[in-house]
């Protein structure tokens, strides 16, 4: 059985649509352990109703990045996860860290990847006037969501949208795909390999497949 350790920093919306797909026995695996950077963090309080294991790892207990990710690594690495995902985690990641995790780590970012990287994602699409935004699970690289994406899902924006109104669009989304993604790689059929994602053996394409 894959084993799953999840990172969140929140509200852990997407930590429970992972959780939900686990009681029906669709995640093709288990979710071991919950760590927070946080310790309010919500989604904390998510994994104890599940009867999950959950730790808080704060960064402002940490001189610096590297130190903070080492005690991440020591805290995940007691769980002997498969595979670490990270569903609303705030940090970014030291190359030790993604090194340590690579071909097994994966993210979801809210927006149509390449396009928006970083943070303030929805308030940029609406900026932008976009017609289209959306959500991808992509494999954690060095480079800040740059990695290969997977799988995307598109929403449309509305002329009267906030940022606010358009995130909970996205997430509805998120939801959807997320365990999606992870069940394929619990499965054995989403593979990284030399910098590239392969689906059944399949390379994906370059911005992943779209859930229509
Ligand atoms: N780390 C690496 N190396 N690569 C990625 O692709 C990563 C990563 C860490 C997190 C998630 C990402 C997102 O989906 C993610 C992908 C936080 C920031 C950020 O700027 C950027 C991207 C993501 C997550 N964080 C600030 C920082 O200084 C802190 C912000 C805060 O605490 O509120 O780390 O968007
Ligand atoms: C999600 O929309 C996720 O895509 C986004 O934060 C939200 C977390 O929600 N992630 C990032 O912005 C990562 N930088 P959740 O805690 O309810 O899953």
């Amino acid at each position: 059985m894959s084993r799953v350790v999840v990172l969140i920093s929140g509200n852990g919306s997407n930590l429970q649509a992972l959780l939900s797909q686990q009681q029906l026995d669709q995640l093709g695996g288990e979710i071991v352990a919950v760590i927070s950077n946080k310790a309010d963090a919500y989604g904390l309080t998510r994994a104890k109703a599940a009867g999950i294991s959950s730790e808080v790892i704060a960064n402002a207990d940490f001189a610096n990045r590297a130190a903070f990710d080492h005690a991440l690594m020591a805290a995940i690495d007691r769980h002997q996860p498969h595979l670490v995902v990270l569903a609303g985690f705030m940090r970014i990641l030291t190359s030790d860290f993604v090194n340590h995790y690579q071909n097994r780590l994966l993210n979801i970012h809210p927006s149509l990847l390449p396009s928006y990287p970083g943070l303030d994602t929805h308030a940029k699409a609406i900026a932008n006037n976009d017609e289209n935004h959306g959500c991808s699970v992509h494999f954690v690289t060095e480079e800040v969501d740059g990695g290969p994406v997977v799988l995307q899902a598109r929403v449309p924006v509305f002329a009267d949208d906030t940022p606010d109104s358009l995130a909970e669009r996205v997430q509805v989304q998120e939801h959807a795909i997320y365990p999606l993604v992870v069940r394929w790689f619990n499965e054995g059929r989403l593979v990284m390999q030399q910098g590239a994602a392969f689906l059944d053996g399949a390379l994906l394409p370059k911005q992943g497949y779209a859930l229509e």
